[in-house]
């Protein structure tokens, strides 16, 4: 198969390209370093030292003997991405390249724009690409859970069957989300859908929960071939900060009460969710949603976890309940269905005590490269904090 892997320099794509490699693919990849460039604009940088795209792609042939063609370029800017659509002529298409922190597009108006324009127009410019160089191409959109938010009834997966004034008809399931981060992912479904209905393409739109993890089998084979890990408050992810304010006797940042509760899944369980969903391709027109996580915590369970797993490792970690800079409901009900990765053969990877102790010896390595300041949140959805009531 030929998969083309936008936002292949980034934190998920990079393992996702040497994955397909290594499986015996080829492999494209797109990306113009608007991560690189924004985490470094915050101040911030990835704990694990990361190689530039070119010498990853070096020391992929090196290790594996297989090449990887770089494609560098915005694809929310001009014909770029059509270019590259007509010239690698993709089977599939898996879509990582927009800008992913809710934080960052809280930020300020300017930080909300580019998010929007960045992960819209961009979508929305791929989806034509298709349309015109590869209609039968396989999209594998990433989406995410935070589309729906945190309703008061179950979640299904991307469809609802619902009974109005007597009729009955099966339509997309409401959308919620929490972030203007979040919510470009909504117009970004709306639109795939849309291409679906009315072009025939062929999508599925993964709605991912929050992933941590720092290695894959492959970014173990070479330092160079390692993938960025953020933790700071902009780019850092729950679990992944936790684990690294763990390492430092930083007391653990439970955003308010901690009852927060999300769908989470092992870097690992990105890979394998690509690759089957990549292997198993709907028919042309077909839009398929499929939910991607493999267990449900509360955030305040996740940092007791990590407290404990640090215990048993030598460290006396402290939790600390910090004011919350988001709005969200601190309490609420949260059961979303996701059974149909596990029905194409997932195999989850479930958080365990080995697994979280096997994150901080990576972390103890790079210790020294951890700075503090970046860490406290300081990014309000609100200019002044007005309670946690979200209506
Ligand atoms: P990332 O920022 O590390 O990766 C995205 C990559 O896309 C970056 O390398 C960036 O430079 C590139 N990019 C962004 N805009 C681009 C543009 N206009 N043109 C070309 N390249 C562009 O983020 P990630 O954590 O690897 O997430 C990948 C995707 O998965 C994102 O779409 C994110 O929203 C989604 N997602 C991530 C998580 C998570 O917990 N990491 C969870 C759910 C969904
Ligand atoms: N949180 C804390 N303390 C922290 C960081 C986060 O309590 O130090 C809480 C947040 O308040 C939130 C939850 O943990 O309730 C998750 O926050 P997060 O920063 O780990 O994740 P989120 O902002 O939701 O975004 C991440 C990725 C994004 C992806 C999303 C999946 O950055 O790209 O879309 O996870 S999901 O959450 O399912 O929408």
């Amino acid at each position: 198969m030929r998969v083309l892997i936008l936002g292949g320099d980034g934190y998920l794509g990079w393992p996702t390209a040497m994955r397909f490699s290594g499986g015996g693919h080829e492999v494209g990849v797109v990306d113009n370093f608007a991560r690189r460039r924004w985490v470094e604009e915050a101040g911030a940088h990835s704990l694990t030292p990361i190689a530039t795209l070119d010498e990853r792609i070096d020391a992929w042939r090196e290790v594996a003997g297989r090449e990887i063609v770089p494609y560098v370029g915005d694809i929310s800017e001009g014909t770029f991405v059509a270019e590259v659509v007509r010239e690698f002529e993709p089977d599939a298409i898996v879509h990582y390249g927009e800008q992913p922190s809710a934080p960052w597009s809280m930020k300020s108006v300017d930080h909300a724009v580019t998010t929007q324009a960045n992960n819209v127009i961009g979508s929305l410019k791929l989806l034509w690409a298709i349309r015109e160089h590869a209609p039968d191409a396989h999209l594998v959109k990433l989406g995410t859970m935070g589309e729906y938010g945190t309703p008061n009834i179950d979640i299904e997966e991307g469809f609802i069957e619902i009974e109005h004034n007597g009729r009955r008809d099966t339509l997309p399931f409401p959308k919620l989300p929490g972030s203007l981060y979040h919510l470009s992912k909504v117009h970004d479904s709306n639109n795939i859908h849309f291409a679906c209905r009315v072009w025939g393409l062929r999508a599925t739109d993964l709605n991912q929960g929050v992933v941590y993890g720092i290695e894959t089998p492959e970014t173990r084979l070479d330092e160079r071939l390692a993938t960025r890990f953020d933790y700071d408050e902009l780019f850092g992810t729950a679990l992944n900060r936790f684990a690294v304010q763990a390492v430092i006797g930083y007391p653990l940042t439970v955003y308010g009460k901690g009852g927060q509760t999300r769908g989470f899944l092992n870097i690992l369980d990105t890979l394998q969710c690509v690759e089957l969903t990549a292997a198993n391709p709907p028919a042309a027109g077909e839009y398929r949603v499929f939910n991607q996580f493999t267990e449900v915590f509360n955030v305040g369970d996740l940092a007791e976890k990590v407290r404990h797993a640090a215990g048993e490792h030598g460290m006396d970690v402290q939790v600390d309940h910090v004011t919350n800079p988001r709005l969200e409901l601190e309490e609420h009900y949260y059961n979303p269905t996701h059974t149909k990765l596990l029905s194409l053969g997932l195999r989850p990877t479930l958080l365990s005590e080995t697994l979280i102790e096997s994150m901080l010896d990576v972390i103890q390595r790079h210790r020294d490269r951890i700075s503090e300041d970046v860490i406290a949140p300081v990014t309000q959805w609100r200019p002044e904090p007005l309670g946690q009531t979200l209506t």
